[in-house]
């Protein structure tokens, strides 16, 4: 019985404390929770909505302490199925002083490529205002992946608003090709699709936000609205009545991690609408919550609950 629900595949993240050491030498590590999806999920519950995450992880150290880390952000955790008989994946990621850090990833044949489908049965849809989904988790195994195209067709029949983020992750896919018509044929059933600008430039073949938008708008009868993320310039959104403009982002001038900065701006995004903001407030609401993650060094550290956020916005002489 939850507001909103989400689907990815879990990981602990060690982070290296040592600032511009490559991972092959660095030697302190701080241990996160982490994985685009579960980022939405802790950001929207810290933010006072409940959540469901769904997922499988192994019965292993790591599954535990992923299953932990729910529970202390108040996630819904019934349908995170916990198995022996695969690993729980884990990643490390570098620190970096400027630019976007490194990641290696010890994910595959985890216990999430294994979801078990029969978890789905369980879902209770009465009660949802929101679903996010996002092209990472059916890029991750063909079973994930048949799930994932489950779910939606789940959510479809339940009228559930969703949000899509295609999250490119090239090393996941046999091809850009695959990657490229799998994700836009996901995009169609979402209501809102979410690209970055360089994600479009990838998908669509275009870096002009109109021209992504435009694609997305017509490949899509269920799509209603495009934003595509501009990183510091904020975001430009486009909605199928034709209504266009840019909303900026705001300056930071400590970034600390960018990693967690998209799904951060997702958790804005859909917080913002299930509260009734206008579309306009709540993608003011996405670029605040994009602009304090990049302020931490774990992917979701840096959301703020509701009382953080408001400070950041009357900083920024914001009211929402
Ligand atoms: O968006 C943050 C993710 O990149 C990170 O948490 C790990 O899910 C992850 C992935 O596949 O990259």
């Amino acid at each position: 019985m939850t507001e909103f629900l989400t689907i990815g595949e879990p990981i602990a993240l060690f982070g290296s404390k040592e600032v511009d050491l490559s991972l092959k030498d660095a030697t302190q590590f701080q241990k996160f929770l982490a994985g685009a999806e579960v980022n939405v999920a802790v950001g929207v519950s810290r933010l006072g909505h409940s959540s469901t995450y769904i997922s499988q992880v192994g019965k292993d150290p790591f599954g535990d302490f992923i299953i932990d880390a729910l529970k202390k952000n108040k996630i819904e955790t019934a349908l995170v199925g916990q198995t022996p008989d695969y690993w729980t994946a884990f990643q490390l990621k570098d620190r970096v002083s400027t630019g976007d850090p490194s990641i290696f990833y010890f994910r595959k044949g985890s216990a999430a490529a294994h979801f078990d489908p029969n978890i789905l049965r369980n879902i209770d849809f009465s009660t949802l205002k929101f679903a996010h989904l996002s092209g990472i988790f059916p890029a991750i195994s063909q079973q994930a992946c048949q799930a994932f195209t489950q779910l939606i067709e789940l959510l479809a029949h339940h009228h559930i608003p969703t949000t899509f983020d295609p999250n490119l992750r090239p090393q996941l896919w046999e091809s850009t090709e695959k990657m490229r018509d799998t994700l836009n044929h996901f995009a169609s059933f979402a209501t809102i699709v979410l690209p970055g600008i360089n994600e479009g430039e990838i998908l669509v073949g275009s870096r002009d936000p109109n021209e992504i938008a435009d694609f997305y708008l017509q490949n899509g009868t269920a799509t209603q609205i495009v934003i595509v993320k501009l990183g510091e310039e904020g975001a430009f959104i486009k909605t199928k009545q034709g209504e266009a403009y840019t909303v900026p982002g705001f300056h930071v001038t400590k970034v600390v991690d960018t990693v967690g900065a998209g799904d951060g701006f997702a958790v804005g995004l859909l917080t913002g609408l299930m509260e009734n903001l206008s579309l306009k407030e709540a993608v003011i609401r996405a670029n605040a919550v994009g602009a304090l993650a990049v302020q931490s060094a774990g992917d979701s550290d840096g959301y703020p609950t509701k009382e953080e956020l408001d400070t950041f916005l009357k900083a920024q002489e914001v009211v929402l």
